[in-house]
């Protein structure tokens, strides 16, 4: 292209308007269970996959509702808990074997957070301020907790869709993550088609840096990241320290309290986009808080992995929902089996 049309089409870009960026979810794509006139009893009544679920779906429907979560006590059996774990020992010790993306929230780590796990030392992966991405990817029984069945049931029954798993992040300290939302960072093709699941890999100790979220917080107007409306990016005008000073100012205006997570190993968190929610501040540094974060979209929503974004996914299956194949390293699909 010569120099006169590309000036000529930065110019007719710049005069183009450019569609406002979105500063709330659309009401006609909420999920069902959002919008106004929800019928929590009739969807139970036609859901015929609920009938096998193991806890009161019509109950934990409307607690969701309500307060933009659910726990379930004991939906993971430990020996599933105990071999994944047992595999991230693995990744640890023998780092040098894996190419699973780590973040690295260090100093000495910032001008590139993100790195393969056999390029970060033992003595790092095993410390605080990281995060393991996607072991999904590497592991079947990633896979096989991520796509359980009273996981899967109920958000399909939020979603009124199929389930389709996005991402996950494996923990061992905690996060001591600024409260935020997650639509903001995680963003399928229809937002407010989101959701997440807190797995406690061990019982949650007080002075670990549980997670804390604030019930009823998923109902609360948006915060505006400036340009970039309610989605953050590098680009925003406003930082996540702005988000979470929003969102922790709103929460207390509106009377909503804050909430500590201190459930056992094998209980399950499920969270609503918009649930406020953040990591405590880790007050015994010697105390470990292992847990597997898996987010989730639905099938309309979520139909390409998003690392190829015009690709056909190789769709992965249990339960009755998909978790995509990673695109990008195919050498590393299911090397735990
Ligand atoms: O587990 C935590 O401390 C925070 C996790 C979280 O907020 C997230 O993944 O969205």
């Amino acid at each position: 292209m010569s120099l006169t049309s590309r000036l000529k089409s930065m110019v007719k870009q710049a005069m183009t308007p450019q569609p406002k960026p979105l500063t709330e979810f659309e009401y006609a794509t909420l999920p069902w269970i959002d919008k106004k006139d929800a019928d929590i009893d009739s969807f139970v009544k036609r859901y015929q996959r609920g009938q096998n679920f193991p806890y009161d779906l019509a109950d934990k429907l409307r607690f969701w509702q309500q307060n933009g979560y659910v726990i379930l006590e004991k939906a993971i059996q430990e020996e599933w808990v105990d071999q994944l774990w047992n595999e991230v020992e693995e990744l640890i010790a023998h780092h040098e074997r894996y190419r699973t993306n780590v973040r690295i929230d260090r100093p000495e780590y910032a001008a590139q957070p993100v790195k393969e796990a056999k390029d970060v030392p033992t003595e790092v992966l095993d410390g605080p301020y990281i995060k393991i991405m996607d072991f999904h990817d590497n592991s079947v029984m990633g896979k096989k907790i991520m796509l359980h069945n009273s996981i899967v049931t109920f958000l399909e029954a939020v979603f009124s869709d199929r389930v389709v798993a996005m991402q996950s992040l494996l923990f061992k300290y905690g996060s001591q993550q600024a409260t935020h939302q997650d639509f903001a960072y995680v963003v399928s093709e229809n937002p407010s088609h989101l959701a997440a699941a807190w797995i406690a890999l061990e019982d949650v100790h007080i002075d670990s840096g549980p997670l804390f979220y604030f019930p009823g917080s998923h109902k609360l107007r948006k915060f505006d990241f400036g340009n970039t409306g309610m989605f953050y990016s590098g680009e925003s005008k406003h930082n996540p320290t702005d988000f979470a000073r929003y969102l922790e100012k709103v929460c207390q205006e509106a009377g909503l309290k804050r909430e500590t997570l201190l459930i056992k190993k094998g209980d399950v968190l499920l969270w609503h986009a918009s649930l406020a929610h953040g990591g405590d501040a880790i007050r015994n540094p010697a105390l470990t808080r292992k847990s597997y974060v898996c987010h989730y979209s639905s099938l309309k929503a979520y139909q390409h992995h998003r690392q190829a974004p015009t690709s056909e996914p190789i769709r992965r299956s249990m339960n009755g929902a998909d978790v995509f194949a990673n695109p990008q390293m195919p050498d590393q699909e299911d090397i735990f089996k």
